[in-house]
C-alpha cells in the first residue's frame, strides 16, 4: 500500500478519483444496471468501499420500529435487548456483504505492565471509521477534509490537531448508524468494526468508560455470524465500599442482534467475549458498535487501537479467511 504521509492528506489537490472495477467501462449516459455499485472513497482506506445493495437499503430503512426489551432488573444495568435488530431476511447477506467490503487491521501496541514492555496483540480483527464531536468532514471541492465541527467558513483544521488519519464512516456502515439514531434516540459519530474469526478470538472484560464518551454513553452493539456469548459481569467494589448483590449475566447474542448498553451501565459494569472451542464461533463473527466520541482524545484512541500501524487484511473467498491485503491482487472472488 502506498504510504501517504499527513501533508498529502492535508493538501488541497483535488480528490483522485478510482476507477470502480465494476462499473468500467459504463458510458455517461447509460442507464444504471444491476452491475453499478456505488462506493464510498477516502486516501486513508485502501481501495473503495461498496454501497449497500439496494434492498438491504430498503430493509434497513424499516428498522425504526425494530422492537427491544428493557434490562434494567439490577443495580447500575440499564440495556435495551434487540432479538433482532437486523431481520433474517437480510442478516446473512448483510454480514458476507461485511465481510467481504471492509478492511480489517491485526493491531499490535506495545503498554507498560509492573514496569516491563509488553507487546499485545489484539486476539481479533478490528476496524473503525468517524471522527469526534470536535470535528467534521467537508468534501468539496478540495477533497475531503477535517473542518472544526462548528466554523460555518469551512477552514481546515491544523494538521497537528490529529495525529491518527480519521476517515468517514462509508455509506454501508453510516446507513445503519442513521437508523440506529432514530431509534435509540441518541447520538454517534464512530463505528467500531470487530471480526472474531473463530473461537480463538476474543474480548476480555472491560467498560467503555472513557472520559472521551462522557458520563452516560450510550452504545449500540451488533451481532452479526455466528452466535456467542456477551458476558456482563458488575465492577468490583473501591476499598471501603460494600459489595453489591449482582448475578454475572451471559446474552448469547445470534445474527441480527443489537444491545444498546446505557445510563450508568459502563461506569459500573464490564462486558467481555470469551474465547470459545466448538459452536458456530468458526464460521465468524461481525461486531459494530456504535458510539459518540465528545473530545480528539477519542479518535486518538479509537484509531491507534482499531487500525494501527500496520497493514490492512481483506477477507478472501477461495481461501474463506483474511488475508493481508495488496494493491495489486485482485481480492474480488479469491
Ligand atoms: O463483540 C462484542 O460484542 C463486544 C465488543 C466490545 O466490547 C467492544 O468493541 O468494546
Amino acid at each position: 500500500m502506498a504510504k501517504r504521509t499527513v501533508d498529502t492528506y492535508f493538501s488541497s489537490t483535488p480528490k483522485k478519483t478510482r476507477t470502480d472495477p465494476l462499473t468500467q467501462g459504463r458510458a455517461e449516459n447509460d442507464p444504471p444496471t444491476k452491475s453499478v455499485i456505488k462506493t464510498t472513497d477516502h486516501p486513508t482506506y485502501p481501495w473503495p468501499i461498496s454501497h449497500l445493495p439496494i434492498h438491504i437499503v430498503s430493509e434497513i430503512e424499516l428498522l425504526v420500529t425494530a422492537q427491544a426489551k428493557e434490562i434494567k432488573d439490577q443495580q447500575h444495568l440499564d440495556l435495551l435487548y434487540f432479538q433482532p435488530f437486523i431481520p433474517k431476511s437480510i442478516d446473512k447477506e448483510l454480514f458476507e456483504f461485511l465481510r467481504s467490503e471492509l478492511f480489517f487491521y491485526r493491531v499490535k501496541y506495545a503498554i507498560k505492565r509492573f514496569g516491563k514492555e509488553t507487546l499485545i496483540n489484539t486476539p481479533r480483527f478490528t476496524t473503525v471509521f468517524g471522527i469526534d464531536g470536535t470535528s467534521r468532514f467537508e468534501d468539496d471541492n478540495d477533497g475531503l477534509r477535517i473542518v472544526a465541527a462548528a466554523d460555518p467558513s469551512n477552514k481546515t483544521v491544523r494538521r497537528d490537531k490529529y495525529k491518527c488519519k480519521p476517515r468517514p464512516i462509508p455509506e454501508c456502515l453510516d446507513l445503519l448508524r442513521r437508523v440506529t439514531e432514530a431509534r435509540t434516540n441518541a447520538k454517534y459519530n464512530f463505528c467500531l468494526v470487530n471480526y472474531y474469526a473463530s473461537g480463538n478470538d476474543s474480548i476480555s472484560f472491560h467498560s467503555d468508560d472513557e472520559r472521551f464518551l462522557g458520563p452516560e454513553p450510550a452504545i449500540a452493539s451488533f451481532t452479526l455470524g455466528a452466535k456467542r456469548d456477551f458476558l456482563m459481569k458488575h465492577k468490583p467494589p473501591m476499598e471501603g465500599e460494600p459489595k453489591l448483590e449482582t448475578k454475572d449475566i451471559k446474552l448469547p447474542l445470534a445474527s441480527g442482534d443489537m444491545i444498546l448498553m446505557r445510563g450508568l451501565t459502563q461506569s459500573n459494569w464490564m462486558h467481555s467475549i470469551p474465547k470459545r472451542k466448538g459452536g458456530e464461533a468458526d464460521r465468524g463473527r461481525i461486531n459494530i458498535t456504535l458510539r459518540r466520541a465528545l473530545t480528539p482524545a477519542g479518535t486518538e484512541n479509537y484509531y491507534r487501537y482499531n487500525v494501527g500501524e500496520g497493514g490492512a487484511y481483506k477477507w478472501s473467498s477461495s481461501k474463506r479467511q483474511m488475508i493481508p491485503w495488496s494493491p495489486r491482487a485482485d481480492h474480488v472472488g479469491q
